[in-house]
């Protein structure tokens, strides 16, 4: 059995994929450019100022210095924040919170692996601050998925070597981020059909099945 478990956070613990659109939305039109889900669905995994870039692939206008562009992302993140204070305990699903019970009384440590800045607000909104082993995020990293440091720096956090972990994630960056670590994968939602992926999952709950079978 895996000793340690690493959790992506938006997509896999909870859903602020909406609130990222609706944030990166508002930026889209003030540079009165096309943004739609497909290009939010881009963006999942990936850092603010990666995500910015995506955005900007649309963008035709005058270019952009280095500090607009910091301008940019940090309005974003500040319309993000004021979303996630519509975020509570109620936001952290029955089904993932049990499962995580069940894992952990199993002798299983538990991590995140995020490369979300807002990580520890996150967690806080969703009633979670001290409930995991160690957090690895945004803010502990230079690179970000699909580069494979947040997740070796929360194995390194846990105590574990990479062939002792498994990530759970739903964005194909986080699964070929794991995958250039060393780490056996299981994928959700989108990332579930991904060629790179060691365990499709149809919901968060098959964890336990998977674990209790190896
Ligand atoms: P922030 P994850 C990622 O989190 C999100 O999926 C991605 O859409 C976002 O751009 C990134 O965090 C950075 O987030 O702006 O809050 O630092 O999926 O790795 O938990
Ligand atoms: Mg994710």
């Amino acid at each position: 059995n895996y000793q340690g478990i690493i959790f992506d956070l938006d997509g896999v613990i909870c859903h602020t994929d909406r609130y990222h659109f609706l944030a990166w939305k508002q930026i889209a039109d003030q540079l009165g450019i096309n943004f739609d889900d497909r290009i939010n669905d881009r963006m999942r995994g990936v850092s603010r100022m990666d995500s910015l870039e995506i955005l900007l692939e649309e963008y035709h206008g005058e270019p952009l210095t280095a500090a607009q562009k910091v301008a940019l992302a940090e309005k974003k993140n500040q319309l993000y924040v004021g979303l996630l204070q519509n975020m509570g305990e109620a936001d952290l699903s029955e089904e993932v919170r049990k499962t995580m019970d069940t894992l952990r009384s199993r002798g299983r440590k538990l991590a995140i692996g995020s490369s979300s800045k807002n990580t520890k607000l996150i967690l806080k909104r969703l009633g979670l601050t001290g409930y995991f082993d160690a957090v690895s995020d945004g803010t502990n990293i230079t690179r970000s998925k699909p580069d494979p440091e947040v997740f070796l720096c929360a194995a390194q956090y846990l105590g574990l070597c990479p062939g002792k972990c498994l990530v759970v994630e739903d964005a194909k960056a986080g699964i070929l981020a794991a995958k250039a670590g060393g780490f056996d994968s299981a994928g959700l939602g989108e990332a579930a059909a991904f060629a790179f992926v060691t365990y499709p999952l149809q919901s968060f709950s098959d964890l336990l099945k998977l674990d209790g079978n190896r």
